[in-house]
């Protein structure tokens, strides 16, 4: 009895770990067409994930029966819409494991998160003197905010810089902390490298210096299991559209007890209780933070798309994206010319690499006209590129339905560019 229990847990953990590929390609009507007379091999995840079947369909489900305003009326429609729109909270809670549902935010992405905490916690509590500590591999979405927020407060910007494998110099980092650093902004997971910054640690630091926490995750939610509690960060930002879901809505997480400190961002319909004209009392949490009619139908999309890629579970997501950095690791060492950009000891889905003699654009003009879609550029990240002495890189970035096969497709069109340009 005792062995047939172990073996049904054991035979629970394979299958957590396995991924149907094929099935879940079919879920994916975009997959399935040619691109210049190629079958599509979808490699740009990194900058937007494609959608499946249940997420279109529920969002056409409400444009075409449930669509209303929400929090607004009292009529079947409205609370209708009001329900489904709610009810997504838990599902973005139960994917981060955060405390409450009221330290979930919708925002249109993390761009605009990251900005919400420059604003509204950044405006409140930082005076000349004080330290925000970003790292060398940001994405300029966890840049340019700060800046603008030390050109408006007086705070200064300090940075902590990566090695030649692109993974954070933790020495620099401490030395870099200290009792004036009041914010600590870090991305999970880098967009142009792949690293995969040790978070917990880098927040336990941060707090013990007295800083709070902005964890980037924009590239982590997609393809591991991310819990907030366990990381200890106090926001946490993410976009619903790298993660399967529809464009123009994402997600900030914050500790409660500092969300409830922080004053409103924007001001509008909804985040408010009470209006006079000569002042206003603003709504409870989340409310505070989501003024104006926000994207109902793109919050409903994100509820499926986190239902989907929980019911596939995103430990079997991060064993098969991980098979497949090896197999593609594994190509790229033997294919001459070309260069890996950033080797850190951990990883996530993505590939970055540069060819000798062929720019990164006309690499990803070519693969292109294979069918391979691959990002080629600076990917938003220009301190990376300006570290690694480039001016851009190709970026193969995959997830839940790419296959061994479309990686060979990849290697096949380098194959091809490297012969078109060796003439
Ligand atoms: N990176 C990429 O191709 P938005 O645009 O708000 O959804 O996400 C911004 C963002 C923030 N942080 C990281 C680490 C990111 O990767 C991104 C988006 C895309 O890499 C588009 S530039």
């Amino acid at each position: 009895m005792k062995n047939q229990v172990v073996s049904q847990e054991l035979s629970d953990q394979a299958s957590e770990l396995t991924l149907d590929v094929d099935s879940v390609r079919n879920d994916f009507p975009v997959l399935h067409q040619e691109v210049h007379g190629c079958p599509l091999v979808y490699l740009d995840n990194g900058a937007s994930s494609q959608k499946p079947e249940v997420v279109i369909q529920k969002i056409a489900e409400y444009y075409s029966e449930q669509h209303s305003n929400v929090h607004r009326g009292v009529h079947t429609l409205s609370q209708r819409a009001t329900d489904l729109y709610e009810e997504v909270r838990e599902n973005v809670r139960s994917l981060i494991n955060a405390r409450s549902t009221r330290e979930i935010i919708y925002v249109r992405g993390t761009t605009e998160a990251i900005n919400l905490v420059a604003f509204s916690y950044g405006m409140k509590n930082m005076q000349p003197g004080d330290e925000i500590l970003i790292t060398e591999m940001e994405h300029h979405s966890n840049i340019v905010p700060w800046q603008l927020l030390c050109e408006r407060s007086g705070a200064t910007l300090k940075i902590v810089p990566i090695n030649d494998q692109g993974e954070l110099i933790m020495k620099s980092y401490e030395e870099l902390l200290t009792n004036q650093t009041k914010i600590v902004a870090v991305t999970h997971v880098s967009n142009a490298l792949g690293t995969v910054n040790p978070v917990a640690k880098i927040t336990e630091m941060a707090h013990a210096a007295g800083a709070v926490v902005l964890i980037d995750g924009a590239q982590g939610v997609p393809h591991k299991p991310i819990d907030v509690q366990a990381i200890g960060c106090d926001f946490y930002a993410f976009s619903g559209h790298k993660i399967y879901g529809p464009t123009g809505v994402g997600v900030l997480y914050g500790r409660e007890v500092v969300l409830e400190e922080m004053p409103p961002w924007q001001g509008g319909g909804d985040m408010i209780k009470q209006v006079r004209l000569d002042g206003s009392e603003y709504n409870d949490l989340p409310y505070k933070f989501e003024a104006g009619t926000p994207n109902i139908a793109g919050v409903i999309g994100l509820g499926t798309a986190i239902e989907y890629v929980m019911e596939l579970g995103l430990n079997a997501i991060n064993k098969h994206e991980s098979l497949l950095l090896d197999y593609a690791l594994t190509k790229a060492e033997q294919q001459s010319g070309l260069r890996v950009i950033g080797s850190a000891s951990e990883r996530a889905s993505l590939l970055s690499f540069v060819l000798d003699g062929v720019h990164p654009h006309d690499v990803g003009t070519v693969l292109d006209h294979e069918g391979v879609a691959v990002r080629a550029g600076h990917h938003c990240a220009m301190p990376v590129m300006e570290h690694f002495g480039v001016p851009a890189t190709v970026r193969a970035s995959w997830g839940i339905y790419n296959t061994y096969d479309e990686l060979d497709r990849l290697f096949e069109g380098i194959d091809k560019v490297q012969e078109l340009f060796r003439k």
